[in-house]
């Protein structure tokens, strides 16, 4: 099943938003498969963005990501990595759509609320950076039989 890295960026893990990102995927049928509120460091968040690294917003990014803790996810389901784009809504917020989740909570594209992987590739990458194999957790998920 796809995977895919969503990342609660430091705006909103002061914002408490967390636990409404989360809702958002949960319900919409995605199973979440790894979740840890970490620090990153600076040689990680170098790696996470090094596509961006000839930016000049580059170091601008780093600093802000490194700043203060984020809620680091791995979500499996059918197109997670695509769907959750979606649901994210557009880079700048101010282009995001009303009902995504920078649409409806963010306010500039330096601080956009949510890093979500745009591709089966940096998806693997990232999930590979920030967990290691026992954080991810295999598990079957069948409601029915816990109410
Ligand atoms: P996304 O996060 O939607 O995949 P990317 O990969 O183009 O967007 O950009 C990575 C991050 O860099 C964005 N989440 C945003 O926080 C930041 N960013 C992108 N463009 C700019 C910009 N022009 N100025 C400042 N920060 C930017």
């Amino acid at each position: 099943m796809e995977q895919t890295f969503l990342m609660v960026k430091p705006d909103g893990v002061q914002r408490n938003l967390i636990g409404e990102i989360v809702t958002r995927f949960e319900r919409k049928g995605f199973k979440l498969a790894g979740a840890k509120l970490m620090n990153i460091s600076k040689e990680t968040a170098e790696q996470h963005y090094q596509e961006h690294n000839d930016k000049p917003f580059f170091g601008e990014l780093v600093s802000f990501i490194t700043s203060a803790p984020v809620f680091a996810m791995v979500w499996e389901g059918e197109n997670v990595i695509a769907t959750a784009r979606q649901m994210m809504g557009k880079t700048n917020p101010q282009e995001a759509l009303p009902g995504t989740i920078r649409g409806d909570y963010g306010l500039t594209v330096g601080k956009n609320i949510i890093h979500g992987s745009d591709a089966p590739e940096s998806a693997k990458r990232e999930i590979d950076l920030f967990f290691n194999e026992t954080e991810i957790v295999e598990f079957e998920k069948n409601g029915n039989n816990w109410v």
